[in-house]
């Protein structure tokens, strides 16, 4: 068989283009591949929502490679066993209540069956902004992560939502942009604003993480790492099983209030 470049080249940008243009408009956009938002993203996609996760790294899988201090194993509680059963990630007990599992393992088992489940996945993606209508957010505000880092000055696309989820981590990146921008808007939190990560602690920090995964402003719905930023508890070190449940619990409070219209 020949090949032409060509060819390879238009096989490229016209299958990129059709799956660009097929996401403009999503029921739900979720800002972060790590694990919540992979989470999230899995199911949805399983309860047939259109939702699509924009990544702005090469990989998705933000925290969970690494395992703990680089030792590449993850812990997960007894609580959110089930996902890794029902995502087919391999663990193995340790003491009564803990299991581990391989980092590598599951995150990439994580991303190919949210893919599979049928979420897209846009990488290399800068969220850098949201869309607002009538105090509701309505979308976001992307573009290219190379971009970004060139420091070039050229204006973003768009992406149309019902909902948008801030998975970015650490960072609480959508919920700071949106404060910084829409002021005087105040989310559901006690103070109305970013409460804050606190030290670890991870008994407490697990179960208020997902305590904590909601809607703290029309539209726009905090989990992960994130939702223990923006609601303010501790921080948990290296078990995921919150993160896992938060995607989780985000996904099918989503879900039922898509149910209800
Ligand atoms: C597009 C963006 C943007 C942006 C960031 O860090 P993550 O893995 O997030 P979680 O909350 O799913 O998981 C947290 C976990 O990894 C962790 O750090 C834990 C449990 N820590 C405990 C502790 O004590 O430290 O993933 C976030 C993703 C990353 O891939 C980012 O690149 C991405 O979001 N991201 N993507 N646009 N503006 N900001
Ligand atoms: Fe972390």
């Amino acid at each position: 068989m020949g090949l032409d470049e060509i060819i390879i080249s238009r096989a490229i940008i016209e299958r990129f283009m059709e799956k660009f243009l097929d996401n403009l408009e999503l029921d739900v956009a979720i800002v972060g591949g790590g694990v919540s938002g992979l989470v999230a993203g899995w199911r949805l996609a399983q309860k047939g929502r259109k939702a699509a996760i924009f990544e702005r790294k090469l990989s998705v899988g933000g925290g969970m490679w690494g395992g703990g201090m680089m030792f590449n194993e993850i812990v997960v509680q007894e609580e959110a066993k089930h996902l890794l059963d029902e995502l087919g990630i391999t663990s193995r007990p340790y003491d009564r209540g803990y299991y581990t599992a391989d980092a590598i393992e599951s995150t990439t088992t994580l991303a190919s069956q949210a893919m599979k489940a049928g979420v897209k996945i846009f990488n290399l993606i800068h969220v850098e902004d949201v869309m607002v209508r009538e105090n509701r957010i309505d979308g976001l505000v992307i573009l290219w992560t190379a971009v970004n880092m060139a420091g070039l000055h050229v204006d973003p696309l768009t992406i149309r939502a019902k909902h948008v989820i801030d998975c970015t981590g650490h960072d609480v990146e959508v919920i700071k942009i949106f404060l910084r921008k829409n002021q005087p808007a105040s989310l559901k939190t006690e103070t109305g604003g970013i409460m804050g990560e606190r030290s670890m602690w991870a008994e407490v920090g697990e179960a208020k993480t997902v305590e904590y995964t909601s809607e703290v402003y029309p539209g726009l719905w905090v989990a992960g790492m994130t939702a223990t930023g923006t609601l303010g508890t501790f921080r948990m070190g290296p078990i995921f099983g919150g993160m896992m449940l938060s995607g989780e619990k985000a996904a099918n409070l989503i879900d039922e209030r898509l149910k209800k219209g």
